[in-house]
Parts: structure tokens; C-alpha cells; sequence
């Protein structure tokens, strides 16, 4: 049977319809699974070393279209949906999107399972099935709201096993269930995504927006992400389920390894666990107890192979970020633990002396990384920069002890989602123009560069872009109510909300370029900005800075002077199927950072890889970004991280010193709580913010804000130079192949997990 048959045989076993007479969401519903009985017939990869990587968060995305891109089938499938009168990219509308992540460690999660399959490498994901995941941002009176996101459908990706295991906590045993989602390489085979749920869980448990009650384990464990953690009830739900994680992840590994007849003592010859931060550090005690209360080990057997498959990536060095829980939590919920954790504590404070090693500290509270640090055997940054600073400054104790255990694993995206999928345009005319090599060897990206004075290669670039634009506009349009003018330059920043990430520093620029268009300076190219973003529920400060943004766009969008001009709209639920449409057709791509805070950042390479051209500090990433294109084809400005490091240690930032000799910063931070603002916004928010910036501005938002300016206006006019900007472009496409997952995957595999 051909897959036109098949398809039409499902759509009528599921629907008494053939393809053409079903909607988009039942076709939807028969092209899964169509996809998924396709996905079973396809090998499973095998070897005799696995590595697992294991994660609270797997921000995996719409499947659909890329499943079906990496079985091969996606063009011929889209070909038959179009002769029956349909078209695909509506179909993959009806798709919800899986809510399994915050931001950048997710989505970095689920573009290595992508590419570890692809490379035909032995690996799965371990994971939670929150059935809310996280939350769901609604706007209302310039505000967010948070909303539960019901993303779990009677069809969906999710393949019961019938796997169970017993978990126990302090105060009662759970049973869970385990689910598992195919991850199909790209022309390759099968690996798994395993997410354990509770059986007792209870959706109705939620009452209104997110709240639920928190003590009620059995029902609430896998509801939601990142439950709020403002108070203890949330930081020990936050504890249930990262011991729920890895009680479960180690149960099923151990039992894999079993099965495969390999003595546990030979553990880490066949087992690699990569430990994605600190959320499921407790696998290492965790395993530390099975081997030693149920396999016969003895504590420095056990310790040994376990800290031998072990290995730790780190992904931020903000403080506030590292966790570090008090005994008296863990011993609460999983008291079984606690003598591990003792032990290993114990033998470290014989060790070393240093109190800044240890693992519990003085005020009893367990820190998690050094955990890992002391007992895995790799620890690795996900930048060149971010690795440096770990070792220099953040973990410079841990290396002088430990250094060989540091590596440097720069982050990558998945091509086959962020160019192959997102972008079908980009990826045909490069195919058009130098093979199809690179959607194998991402590299073979740069043979571009030799159609740098090809007229007809830079005006196709530059007419996708326009494309990508005005598709993205009339999704805005339909989904926000703004109508945006595709002529206008797009400025576009997208990522979680944070002050380190400093989208306020965007606003103040954005408040500027007001204030010049109303005392008559008007840009010669319209400008268009465009955020998306979530804020963490308990961030007061964070929820303060999208009200501004959501105030002035109310404010800048309605006012007939200025809108002909700028717009800027602030995107409702920014999530994984937004960026898709978003980075495609961005022109100015804003990696704004205080240097030294963002550990790597990816967005910042899925613009590159669609033509953007970046706009950043010298930070994560970036700065290997700025490296590869060079000085003329990116916009760096700012402080750099040693110059940032040092204020930190002298404390001696002052941000209203910045404020008083700058009448321009002035200007742009009084507009804040202006009688223009306070009329639209509200006055307890935007006096907060305001204060903030003036009194705290902890990630120095005043000390780059005049650069900022500056080179983005430097920015604004050479896109002017049409010529000019379309080189640009090419090379950042050209260039970007170096942060294709599978480098960084082959990587992984040849420095730590050793996999055939
Ligand atoms: C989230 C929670 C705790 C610790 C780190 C994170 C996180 O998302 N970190 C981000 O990881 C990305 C992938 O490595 C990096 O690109 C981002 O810079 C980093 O903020």
C-alpha cells in the first residue's frame, strides 16, 4: 500500500472519511497515526554503551512536521494532502504543542535527543509527563496571567508502556507509570523520550488559573512545571518530583542493564547519565543506595561506578539559579537519602578543608553541584565563555582540584527544526544553490560563501526574508490583532524574561526611539519590535517589566504620529511554534545579556542560521558568533564579562550615577512613570520598575544602555545599505553550521560518553 492508501484506510477506520472529506483536526489526528506506525516500523538503536540524559524539562515542540522530516516522508506526504485539496502546514496547526520546559535547557534537551539519534547514537531521554506543563500566558490589563496549559489529548505522541515502578517518599509510596514518545533520527532509527508520570495524578485538582493544592502528592506530582517555589509547600513539590525523576530513571536504567545480561559492577562500560543541571543530582545518591541496600555493593564499590557513569553539564552561573535545598527538605521527603548524602559528604570534609567544596554547608543546606562535581566524572559549560568563567571564577575551587573533569560543550540547535522545517523556503533555495550535503554535514553551509557576489543569491536571501515576514504578519495579525508593515526593519527579542537577559534595557531603547519620533526625528526604514516572553509567576520584577513593554505598545501602536513609524508588539504565549515563525523572519536578532551572566544562549544561533544578523553584548554564545563572522557582520557593544565581573566584586555599580550624567538615559528612565505611562499602565508597577532600575539595577541595565543606543542605531542605518545588509546576511547563514547539535553531540560522545 502506498502512503496515500494507508492514510485514506486510517481516515476511514477512524472517521468513515476519506482525506478529503475530513477536517484538519481529524486528518491531524489520522496523520499521527500514520507517523506513528511508521515511526514502529523503524529500527531502534543499539550498542553496547547507552548514554541517558536525564532532565526536568524536554521543551520538545510540535512533533509532526519534524518526525515526518526525519522519516523522509514529508514532502511526499504534503504532495498527497495537497492533490486532496489540504495543506499540511494547517493540519500541523491542529498539533498542541507539549508544555515540558522553561526556555533554553529544554529546548537544548530536546534538540540533542534529535541529533543524538541522528548520529545513530544509543541514547534516551529521561523525563516528567507534566499534564500542565507549563504555564499558559494570557494578557490581560497589561499584565500576565497565568493559565494551565492543557496540552494532553486522547491521541497524542505519548505511548503507554505498561511500565510501573514503586517509589518511596518519607511519608508514603506512589506507583508510577511510565510514558514514552519515539525520537526518530533524522534518516536514521529509534531512540526513546521516557516520561514518568503518577498514576494517582488528578487533573481536576486545579481550581482556577494554577493554583492547587500542594501537599496532595499523589494528585499534584506531574500537574505542572516549575510549580511556584516562592514558598516551602512548592520547594518541597519541587523535591517530590526531582526524586520522583530519578528514582524512577535509575529503576529503569538499572532494570535495561540487567536485561542486557551486563554485571552492575561493569555499570559505567555500558551507561553514560548526563545530568542536565542540578534538578536530577539525587540519581547519583540514588543509585549510590540501590547498588548498596539491593545489589550486594559496598559503599566505595558503589560510590566508585557511579561517580565513573556520572557526568554533570552546568547551564547558568546565577546564584539564585543553583540549588541548594536544606537537609531538613530532603530528609522530609526522601529520608532514605539522607545517610548518602551524609557519607558523601563526610569524605569530601575529610578531602578538603575549604568550606566553599563542601556539600552540606554550615547552615545545613545540601548543594547540589558539588554533588556532581565530586561525584561524576565530567563537568562542562555550554560555552567557550561560560566554561572559562566556571573555571576562573563560579567553580574555580572545584578546578583546582578537579581539573580534568572540565570541559567545554558549546550549545547547538537541531537544523532539521530550525531550517529544514521552520524555514521550507531557505532550506530549498540552499539546497538550489550549494547541494543538499549540508543537511548532513552542517559545515558544507559555508560553501555559500563563495556566492557572496552573486546578485541572484543576495536578492533570494533577501526575498525569503520578505516572505517569512509577511507570512509572520498576517499570524500576528490574526493572533495579536496588530497589523505590522512588512517593509519595516524587524528587531526581534524572544526568550524567557529576565533581568540578566535585560529586555529592559530593549524598552528603555524602544522609549527613545519614541521620544525622537515625537520631537519630529523619524527612522527612514519603519521599525518593528517584537518580544515574546514568560515570566516566572513569583518574578514581581519581571511581571513589571512586560507591563511596560504592554504599555507602551498600547501607547506607541495608538498614537497616529508615531505608529506610521514604529510599532511593537509583545506576543501572547511565546512558545516553541511561535519562534518558529518568529526567527525566520527576523532581520535584527537581540542577544542583549549583562556579559558574564548568559551561560550560551541558542536563540541566538537559530537567527543566525535564518539570516538575522545579531545584536549583542559579548557574552555566551555571542562571542563565538562574533568569531566566526567576524567584526563586520554582527553588532557588538557593551561592557565585557571581566569589566562586569569586577563591579560584581567591587560592588561599586552605581546605577543612578548613570542616570544623573546621562540626560538620554534620563529621559528614557523618567518616561517610565511619566503622566503618558501612568495614564495607561499602573502606577504600583511601573513605580517599582522604575525604582529598580534607579536604586538596584542588579544587572546594570544604565552601564550598556548608551552603547546600546548607539549601535543599534548604527544597526538601523546600514540596513539602509540594501547590498550591504543581504552580505551580512549570507554570511551569518554561511557561517552558523558550527552550532548544528550533531558538533556539539559528536562531542558529548567523544569526550564523556565514549559511545560507538
Ligand atoms: C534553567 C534552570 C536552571 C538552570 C539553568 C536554566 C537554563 O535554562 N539555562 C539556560 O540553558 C541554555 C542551554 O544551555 C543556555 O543556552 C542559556 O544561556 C541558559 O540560561
Amino acid at each position: 500500500m502506498n502512503l496515500e492508501q494507508t492514510l485514506n484506510e486510517i481516515t476511514g477506520k477512524m472517521y468513515g472519511k476519506n482525506i478529503g472529506a475530513c477536517t484538519d483536526a481529524q486528518l491531524y489526528n489520522g496523520v499521527l497515526q500514520l507517523t506513528k506506525e511508521k515511526m514502529a516500523e523503524t529500527p531502534a538503536i543499539t550498542g553496547d554503551k547507552k548514554v541517558y540524559y536525564i532532565s526536568m524539562e524536554f521543551l520538545i515542540g510540535k512533533l509532526l512536521s519534524n518526525n515526518l522530516i526525519n522519516l523522509g516522508v514529508y514532502e511526499e506526504l504534503s504532495d498527497i494532502l495537497k492533490k486532496n485539496g489540504k495543506n499540511l502546514a494547517d493540519i500541523e496547526e491542529a498539533e498542541p504543542e507539549p508544555s515540558l520546559g522553561n526556555g533554553g535547557l529544554g529546548r537544548l534537551a530536546a534538540c540533542f535527543l534529535d541529533s543524538i539519534a541522528t548520529l545513530g547514537l544509543p541514547g534516551d531521554g529521561i523525563g516528567l509527563n507534566y499534564h500542565f506543563g507549563l504555564f499558559k500566558q494570557v494578557f490581560k490589563d497589561h499584565l500576565q496571567n497565568a493559565e494551565k496549559n492543557d496540552w494532553i489529548q486522547k491521541d497524542s505522541w505519548l505511548n503507554n508502556t505498561g511500565t510501573k515502578f514503586e517509589v518511596a517518599f518519607g511519608d508514603r509510596k506512589v506507583t508510577s507509570v511510565l510514558y514514552d514518545i519515539d525520537v526518530v533520527g533524522y534518516e536514521n532509527g529509534l531512540n526513546k523520550l521516557h516520561l514518568f508520570d503518577i498514576e494517582t495524578v488528578d487533573e481536576s485538582l486545579v481550581k482556577k488559573g494554577i493554583t492547587f493544592d500542594k501537599e496532595a502528592i499523589e494528585k499534584n506530582l506531574t500537574l505542572f512545571l516549575y510549580p511556584d517555589d516562592s514558598d516551602e509547600a512548592g520547594n518541597l513539590l519541587r523535591i517530590y518530583q526531582e526524586y520522583f525523576m530519578v528514582c524512577n530513571g535509575a529503576q529503569l536504567i538499572l532494570k535495561e542493564v540487567k536485561e542486557k545480561g551486563y554485571d552492575l559492577h561493569t555499570l559505567p562500560e555500558h551507561v553514560a547519565i548526563q545530568i542536565n543541571d542540578t534538578h536530577p543530582t539525587m540519581v547519583i545518591p540514588e543509585l549510590i543506595r540501590i547498588l548498596t541496600t539491593e545489589e550486594g555493593f559496598t559503599m566505595d564499590e558503589a560510590i566508585d561506578v557511579v561517580s565513573r557513569t556520572c557526568a554533570y553539564t552546568n547551564h547558568t552561573i546565577l546564584a539564585e539559579a543553583l540549588e541548594k535545598w536544606p537537609l531538613a527538605y530532603i530528609e522530609k521527603v526522601v529520608p532514605q537519602l539522607v545517610p548518602i548524602i551524609k557519607e558523601l559528604s563526610d569524605r569530601v570534609a575529610k578531602k578538603y578543608k575549604d568550606e566553599k567544596v563542601q556539600i552540606i554547608d554550615k547552615d545545613k543546606r545540601v548543594h547540589m553541584a558539588h554533588i556532581d562535581i565530586h561525584y561524576g566524572y565530567s563537568v562542562n559549560g555550554v560555552a567557550a565563555i561560560h566554561t572559562e568563567i566556571l573555571k576562573q571564577s563560579e567553580l574555580n575551587h572545584f578546578y583546582k582540584i578537579y581539573p580534568e573533569k572540565f570541559n567545554n560543550k558549546t550549545n547547538g540547535i537541531t537544523f532539521r527544526r530550525w531550517l529544514l522545517s521552520c524555514n521550507h523556503e531557505l532550506a530549498a533555495f540552499l539546497t538550489q544553490t550549494i547541494g543538499d550535503g549540508y543537511k548532513k554535514d552542517a559545515e558544507e553551509l559555508q560553501k555559500l560563501l563563495e556566492h557572496k557576489d552573486d546578485q541572484a543569491v543576495l536578492d533570494a536571501i533577501y526575498d525569503i526574508k520578505k516572505t517569512k515576514k509577511i507570512e509572520l504578519v498576517s499570524y500576528i495579525k490574526d493572533k495579536e490583532g496588530v497589523e505590522l508593515n512588512p517593509d519595516s526593519i524587524f528587531d526581534i527579542q524572544v526568550k524567557r524574561l529576565h533581568e540578566y537577559k535585560r529586555q529592559q534595557m530593549n524598552a528603555l531603547y524602544i522609549i527613545h526611539k519614541y521620544l525622537e519620533i515625537k520631537g519630529g526625528k523619524k527612522p527612514s526604514t519603519p521599525l518593528t519590535f517584537i518580544f515574546g516572553a514568560k515570566a516566572a509567576p513569583a518574578y514581581v520584577i519581571a511581571q513589571d517589566i512586560i507591563h511596560l513593554l504592554l504599555v507602551m505598545s498600547d501607547i506607541i501602536n495608538n498614537d497616529p504620529e508615531v505608529s506610521p513609524y514604529m510599532k511593537l508588539v509583545m506576543v501572547e504565549n511565546y512558545n516553541v511554534s511561535y519562534a518558529e515563525k518568529l526567527i525566520p523572519a527576523c532581520d535584527i536578532s537581540e542577544q542583549i545579556s549583562l556579559a558574564s551572566k548568559e551561560a550560551s544562549g541558542t536563540g541566538n544561533m537559530k537567527f543566525m542560521l535564518n539570516g538575522a544578523v545579531t545584536l549583542g553584548t559579548s557574552d555566551g554564545a555571542n562571542v563565538e558568533i562574533h568569531e566566526l563572522v567576524g567584526d563586520d557582520n554582527i553588532y557588538i557593544f557593551g561592557q565585557d564579562s571581566d569589566t562586569v565581573i569586577k563591579h560584581y566584586e567591587k560592588a561599586d555599580y552605581v546605577s543612578k550615577d548613570y542616570y544623573k550624567k546621562s540626560p538620554v538615559i534620563k529621559e528614557a528612565v523618567d518616561f517610565i512613570v511619566s503622566k503618558e505611562a501612568l495614564k495607561v499602565g499602573k502606577k504600583e508597577n511601573l513605580e517599582r520598575l522604575y525604582n529598580e532600575l534607579l536604586n538596584k539595577d542588579w544587572f546594570m541595565t544604565l552601564l550598556d544602555l548608551e552603547d546600546y543606543i548607539k549601535v543599534k542605531d548604527q544597526a538601523f542605518a546600514d540596513y539602509e545599505d540594501q547590498q550591504k545588509w543581504k552580505k551580512m546576511m549570507l554570511v551569518n547563514i554561511a557561517k552558523a553550521g558550527f552550532f548544528s547539535s550533531d558538533r556539539t553531540i559528536a562531542e558529548y560522545n567523544r569526550d564523556i560518553w565514549k559511545l560507538k
